[in-house]
């Protein structure tokens, strides 16, 4: 963890663009997408406001303002200490979690959404723009668990899922901890760590930001063609980031 590593003027600018791209006052980029939380989906919710709607907007790499952020030195620089100097994106993600929705995503690990390797060579960075506390639904993690194997995932026991949540089977829920950020914390992680993360019981939003890199050497594996399909959006997007 990065404690305090993106300033509160880059984190204002950003949550400011992400408010004006919900609202439809700033117009959003081609391949973005603005995904509504399940509950609002199913209709079983009334949203107080189109933000309460949103659960999270992926994809945001043709947006300037927002891909500014993925190219920010201060986040590269740790990137390239973990996985070597010449990255491309996997993916983009503003999270968005509105008060008086579930809203929980269940522990998975992000390698699941991913076919390139190794995973050595790919990490996540997730940047708290409000403060994150248990109460509003922090990250939380299994420590250690990026040491073991991709476990098999599929849909929790739950009544409703967000579309493309998918949990991690056999996982011992009371090993996990809860990381509590302020905004501009960075939490870098391996695409095995086990994560997830609760509900949000308090009455404001707890948004955060999250890119993930990999080094130009990942690659897919030849076993692993049939997953084409699953990461083609991603893969398309790809974008090399030059070394300053
Ligand atoms: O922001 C969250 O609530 C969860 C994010 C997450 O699990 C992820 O980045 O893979």
């Amino acid at each position: 963890m990065a404690r305090g590593l993106i300033d509160p003027g880059t984190l204002k600018r950003i949550d400011a663009h992400f408010v004006a791209l919900v609202a439809g006052e700033a117009a959003t980029s081609e391949h973005m997408v603005i995904m509504k939380d399940v509950e609002y989906v199913s209709g079983d919710a009334t949203a107080a406001s189109p933000l309460h709607e949103v659960n999270k907007l992926l994809s945001f790499e043709d947006d300037p303002l927002l891909w500014s952020f993925a190219t920010d030195a201060r986040l590269l620089e740790c990137v390239r200490d973990l996985v070597g100097p010449e990255l491309k994106t996997l993916s983009t993600n503003v999270f968005n979690k509105p008060p008086g929705v579930d809203s929980r995503h269940p522990l998975h690990q992000d390698l699941r959404y991913f076919a390139i390797r190794p995973a050595d060579g790919i990490v996540a960075t997730w940047t708290a723009i409000d403060p994150c506390t248990r109460e509003n639904g922090c990250l939380s993690v299994i420590p250690g668990s990026h040491r073991g194997e991709l476990a098999e995932h599929g849909d929790p026991d739950w009544e409703r899922i967000n579309f493309g949540f998918f949990a991690a089977k056999g996982v011992d829920i009371e090993a996990r901890v809860h990381v509590e950020m302020e905004p501009g914390d960075t939490l870098f992680f391996h695409p095995l760590l086990l994560h997830g993360s609760g509900r949000n019981r308090s009455r404001g939003f707890r948004r955060s930001i999250s890119v993930h890199y990999a080094s130009i050497d990942c690659q897919r594996p030849q076993e692993m063609e049939g997953q084409r399909k699953k990461t083609r959006r991603i893969e398309a997007r790809v974008k090399r980031i030059p070394s300053n």
